[in-house]
């Protein structure tokens, strides 16, 4: 059946550094502003990754409750803490992120070459993290990077059982160099092993850089929902810089309403999520 569209803003990530994109939100204010704004275009969900005072990634646990508490506080978007952070953090780190107690965190299912880095996840970590979450009422977003990806989460839901609350939910993060190409061929064929999933599975699709806009399309035509932002895209049309989340939450919108599928409220959002 197909809903209203789930939109998530990735405001940040861990990759891009503010002196080549000086529109990047890496201060706390500067992620409160950009949360509130991208809740009042239609986000409904915010995936976070914080930075340092020199703007480089962290996984500072007190900035991380701060944040926690400042978005919760400002907004009523559900709040997604990045478990996977950048490619160098060690596992332990990853891991605690879970102690500032978000909404939800992300749970990649599978190493994935990343550009010239490996995004190492093994399989004892990603154990831990599903079942820490489940132990602590936290919403994991299984990030698939590639196909086999959904293979384990088959597989770690069958030893490991579902999530706290029953339901799954997966991000198809496409076109990241070495992982599955952000076409719609391939969006397909992701959506199509979904069916080896429980039964209400539902996901959202990115894709990074180039891909953007063939993967927001698919994503809306087979009943997908949709992260966007500066954590993925950088680029909003060739030559072009993205200036805003913003106006990547607002082409998002846009595209949703065209697709006869608004974006959800944060309600909704909640209702379908944790049902
Ligand atoms: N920064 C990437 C290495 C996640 O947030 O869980 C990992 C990433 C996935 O962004
Ligand atoms: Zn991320």
């Amino acid at each position: 059946m197909t809903t209203g569209t789930l939109i998530t803003v990735a405001p940040t990530g861990a990759e891009s550094a503010k002196e080549q994109v000086p529109a990047l939100p890496v201060t706390l204010d500067e992620l409160l502003l950009t949360a509130k704004e991208c809740e009042a275009l239609g986000a409904s969900v915010i995936h976070v990754h914080i930075r340092d005072d020199q703007a480089r990634p962290t996984l500072d646990q007190g900035r991380l409750r701060e944040t926690v508490a400042a978005l919760r506080e400002s907004t009523d978007l559900i709040v997604q803490l990045s478990s996977g952070g950048a490619v160098t953090d060690p596992e332990a780190d990853r891991l605690a992120v879970l102690d500032a107690a978000p909404d939800m965190a992300s749970c990649t299912m599978g190493t994935v070459n990343f550009g010239d880095d490996v995004f190492l996840n093994r399989w004892e970590f990603i154990v831990d993290l599903h079942t820490r979450m489940q132990e602590r009422g936290i919403l994991p977003e299984y990030e698939i990077f590639d196909l086999g990806h959904l293979t384990a989460l088959q597989r770690l839901l069958d030893r490991h059982g579902l999530p706290h609350g029953g339901h799954v939910h997966v991000d198809f993060v496409m076109g990241v160099p070495g992982g599955m190409p952000g076409t719609t061929a391939t969006l397909v064929a992701a959506q199509q092993m979904l069916r080896d999933l429980p039964a209400g599975t539902t996901f959202s699709a990115t894709g990074v850089g180039r891909s953007t806009i063939a993967v927001l399309l698919a994503s809306l035509s087979t009943g997908g929902h949709l992260r966007v932002g500066m954590e993925d895209t950088v680029t909003y049309a060739k030559g072009r810089p993205v200036e805003s989340n913003m106006q990547l939450v607002a082409r998002a919108v846009g595209f949703a309403q065209l697709a006869q599928r608004p974006p959800l409220t944060t309600t909704e959002a909640r209702q379908l999520l944790f049902r």
